[in-house]
C-alpha cells in the first residue's frame, strides 16, 4: 500500500484502506462515450487503473466481468487477462469486495437478460452470471451485484411486467441455489433504478427491490445495492431509502455518486449534485453501523483527460471524508444534542404503548390536545445547525 494505516485520515482528508473505498474499473476507466458522442479518452488497462487507485487510498475494485475480459475472450484471453488484474491486486494489496455481471452491453442484451423475451438469452444470461460467481468467489468477494439495466421495456405492451417478475425471480433462485451448492460466502445485491437505458426498468426503487426480495426462496442471501443518483432520479430522499434498507438489514452495498434531481443519470462524483442530501447520509451511514464498503459508481465527465478522471476519483473520497468530519462535529456540539433533545425525537425510541397496556387504556385517557397542538418541534433550529456545520461554520463562530 503507498499509505500509512497508522497515521488516519482525521484532518488531511487523505484517505487510509480502513475508509473502505473502493471504485468500479468502469469508473475511472469509463471512456466517456454517450449517446451524442464517441470516446473522448482511450481505454484504460484494469492493472494500471488498480495501482491508480492504490496510490489515491482506495482499497478495493470492482468490475464487470468484461470490464476485466472482453465479451467474445477465449478462454486463453480471459485467463491473460485475469492473471495481469491479479498481479495488480497482488503489487497493490486491493481487494475484490464485490463483482457483477454485465448483462446489458452487448446487442444479445437488448431485451434483458433474466427477463428477455427470448428463452435462449435468459438460459445464455444465467450460464454468464454462474461462470462469473465461480470468478467472484475466487477472487473472494462477498457481494454480488445484479443492475437489470435492460430488463424493462419501452412500452407497456412489450413486457408482462408479472411474468418477467417471475422469471426474475427464478434466476435469483437459481443462482443463490447454485452458491449455497457451491458453498461460496457471496451474497447478491439488487441495485435499482428507475429508467434508462430502458425506458422503463423492473425494480425501479428500493422500495420495489425490498418487496421482490421478500418473495425469494432464500430472502436472507439477497440484499440491496442502492445508488443515490438512481432514487434521485425518480424524485426521492436516498438517505430515507438508505435508512429504510438498514432497518431491514438489507443495506449490503452501496453506490455513492452525485445527481441533479430528476433528469438523466448523470452519476457526478460523490459530493457534487446534491450536496445536503450527501451530507445526510453520510451521517446515517456512520451512525448507524454500516460497515460495508463505500463504493463510488460515478463517471467522470467526458470533458476530462486522464488527469481529470483522477481527480473526479480523489474528489469522491476527499468529499465523503470532508462529510464525515462535519457529520461528526454536528454530532458532538451541544447545541446539536440540545435541538435533538428538544425535537422529541429521542421519546420515538420509546414504544407508543406501555407494556401490558391495551388501545382501550389509550381510547379511556384523557388527551391534552390543545397543548400537543401548540407544541414547536424546533425543527428548523435543528437543521439550521446542521447547515451550519456542513457549511464548516463551527460553534466558536456562531
Ligand atoms: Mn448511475
Amino acid at each position: 500500500m503507498t499509505t500509512t494505516a497508522t497515521t488516519g485520515s482525521a484532518g488531511t482528508y487523505q484517505p487510509v484502506p480502513e475508509d473502505k473505498f473502493s471504485f468500479g474499473l468502469w469508473t475511472v476507466g469509463w471512456q466517456a462515450v454517450d449517446v451524442f458522442g464517441p470516446a473522448t479518452r482511450p481505454p484504460m488497462d484494469p492493472a494500471y487503473a488498480v495501482h491508480k487507485l492504490a496510490e489515491l487510498g482506495a482499497w478495493g475494485v470492482t468490475f464487470h466481468d468484461n470490464d476485466v475480459f472482453e465479451f467474445d475472450a477465449d478462454d486463453q484471453a480471459r485467463d491473460q487477462a485475469l492473471a495481469s488484474f491479479r498481479k495488480a491486486l497482488d503489487e497493490t494489496g486491493v481487494v475484490v469486495p464485490m463483482v457483477t455481471t454485465n448483462l446489458f452491453g452487448h446487442p444479445v442484451f437488448k431485451d434483458g437478460g433474466f427477463t428477455s423475451n427470448d428463452r435462449g438469452v435468459r438460459r445464455f444470461a444465467l450460464a454468464k452470471v454462474a461462470r462469473n460467481l465461480d470468478l467472484a468467489a475466487e477472487l473472494g468477494a462477498k457481494t454480488f451485484v445484479m443492475w437489470g439495466g435492460r430488463e424493462g421495456a419501452e412500452s407497456a405492451f412489450a413486457k408482462d411486467v408479472g411474468l418477467a417478475l417471475d422469471r426474475y425471480r427464478e434466476a435469483v433462485n437459481r443462482l443463490a441455489d447454485y452458491v449455497l451448492e457451491q458453498g461460496y460466502d457471496l451474497r447478491f445485491a439488487i441495485e435499482p433504478k428507475p429508467n434508462e437505458p430502458r425506458g422503463d426498468i423492473l425494480l425501479p426503487t428500493i422500495g420495489h427491490a425490498l418487496a421482490f426480495i421478500e418473495t425469494l426462496d432464500h430472502p436472507e442471501m439477497v440484499g440491496l445495492n442502492p445508488e443515490v443518483g438512481h432514487e434521485e432520479m425518480a424524485g426521492l430522499n436516498f438517505a430515507a431509502g438508505i435508512a429504510q434498507a438498514l432497518w431491514h438489514g438489507k443495506l449490503f452495498h452501496i453506490d455513492l455518486n452525485g445527481q441533479h434531481g430528476p433528469r438523466f443519470d448523470q452519476d457526478l462524483r460523490f459530493g457534487a449534485g446534491n450536496l445536503r442530501g450527501a451530507f445526510a447520509l453520510v451521517d446515517l451511514l456512520e451512525t448507524h453501523g454500516y460497515d460495508g464498503p463505500r463504493h463510488f459508481d460515478f463517471k467522470p465527465p467526458r470533458t476530462e483527460d486522464e488527469a481529470g478522471v483522477w481527480a473526479s476519483a480523489a474528489g469522491c473520497m476527499r468529499n465523503y471524508l470532508v462529510l464525515r468530519e462535519r457529520a461528526a462535529a454536528f454530532r458532538a456540539d451541544p447545541e446539536v444534542q440540545a435541538a435533538l433533545e428538544e425535537s422529541g425525537l429521542g421519546t420515538l425510541a420509546e414504544p407508543t404503548l406501555a407494556p401490558g397496556e391495551t388501545l382501550a387504556d389509550v381510547r379511556a385517557e384523557s388527551h391534552d390536545i390543545d397543548t400537543m397542538a401548540a407544541r414547536g418541534f424546533g425543527f428548523e433550529r435543528l437543521d439550521q445547525l446542521a447547515m451550519d456545520h456542513l457549511l464548516g461554520i463551527g460553534r466558536q463562530s456562531r
